[in-house]
């Protein structure tokens, strides 16, 4: 077990907090990670090819019957003792932003107040052409592996999309702003279970220190966050934050 100790003193100590969350955060509740996402029956697929607004015009059944496949796993996971780690660390030190990339809902399970998405909801569907919001399906998901025609929208007849940000598209203008503003404005950025490959959210731990703040990294692999990071924790979200916590705030 990595020693938590000084960073935990760096936590417990800090003003404002950031924790920035990716795919790894709920690798330990059942939840692949984005890189490791087509396995099983979805292998033959790439995972970066898939998540484009060209795969859903070329073939809108293949990537729904993906998206619906992965609302059905969040659906039946539940929160990791990393993900109620980060809620506590937000009971302990009220001036802390959660700002996630994942889209599985996760954090709020946990009782994450509002955590910031950047990149959308699986539970946010939405019509790709008026873009009007769409209620999540009540069918039975796919079977892993399989097409399923998208939903059409009741107002103008467009194919339903899931509510998530694929490459190419913007992120959200709001969540996007704040999250930068939170990161300018921090004294500890905790980054968590993200390969920091995907941008502009990638850039978001290096703001915060390069305008001051302390960045801890939780991440079993190295990334290139290593770089930027004051304390480099390895291990995984679900035993490095109960440690650290219970080292910041060993009272509780
Ligand atoms: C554990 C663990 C355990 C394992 N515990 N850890 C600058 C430079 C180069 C390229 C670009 C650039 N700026 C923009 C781009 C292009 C592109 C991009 O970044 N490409 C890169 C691949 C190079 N970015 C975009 O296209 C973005 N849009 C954009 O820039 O728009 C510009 C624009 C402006 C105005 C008008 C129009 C356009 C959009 C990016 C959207 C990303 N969306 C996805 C899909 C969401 C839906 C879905 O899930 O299907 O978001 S891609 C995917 O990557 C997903 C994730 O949120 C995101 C980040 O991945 P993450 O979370 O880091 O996961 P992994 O799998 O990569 O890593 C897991 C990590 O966990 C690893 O490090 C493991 O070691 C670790 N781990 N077990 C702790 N138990
Ligand atoms: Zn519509």
């Amino acid at each position: 077990m990595v020693d938590v100790r000084d960073a935990a003193k760096a936590l417990a100590g800090a003003g404002r907090v950031v924790v920035f969350t990716g795919a790894g955060m709920s690798a330990e509740s059942g939840v692949p990670t984005f890189r490791d996402a087509l396995t099983g029956l979805w292998e033959r697929f790439d995972a970066q090819a898939l998540a484009t607004p060209q795969a859903f015009e070329d073939d809108p059944d293949l990537v729904w019957g993906w998206y619906e496949w992965r609302r059905s796993l969040a659906l039946r996971v539940a929160p990791n003792p990393g993900h109620e780690a980060v809620a506590a660390i937000e009971a302990h030190a009220p001036h802390t932003v959660v700002i996630t990339q994942n889209v599985d809902d996760l954090h709020e399970q946990a009782g994450s107040t509002a955590p910031i998405h950047l990149h959308g909801s699986l539970f946010t569907p939405r019509c790709a052409t008026c873009s009007r919001p769409a209620e999540p399906s009540r069918e039975a998901a796919p079977e892993e592996g399989r097409r399923l025609a998208p939903p059409r929208c009741e107002h103008c007849g467009g194919p339903i999309r899931p509510g998530v940000v694929w490459f190419g598209e913007a992120l959200p203008a709001e969540p996007l702003e704040a999250a930068v503003q939170a990161a300018t404005e921090c004294d500890v950025l905790l980054t968590i279970g993200t390969s920091g490959l995907v941008y502009p959210a990638a850039d978001i731990p290096v703001v915060a220190a390069k305008f001051g703040a302390t960045v801890i990294q939780v991440n079993p692999q190295p990334t290139p966050l290593d770089a930027v990071a004051a304390f480099n924790l390895t291990g995984t979200a679900a035993t490095v934050l109960p440690a650290l916590v219970s080292a910041a705030w060993p009272l509780s």
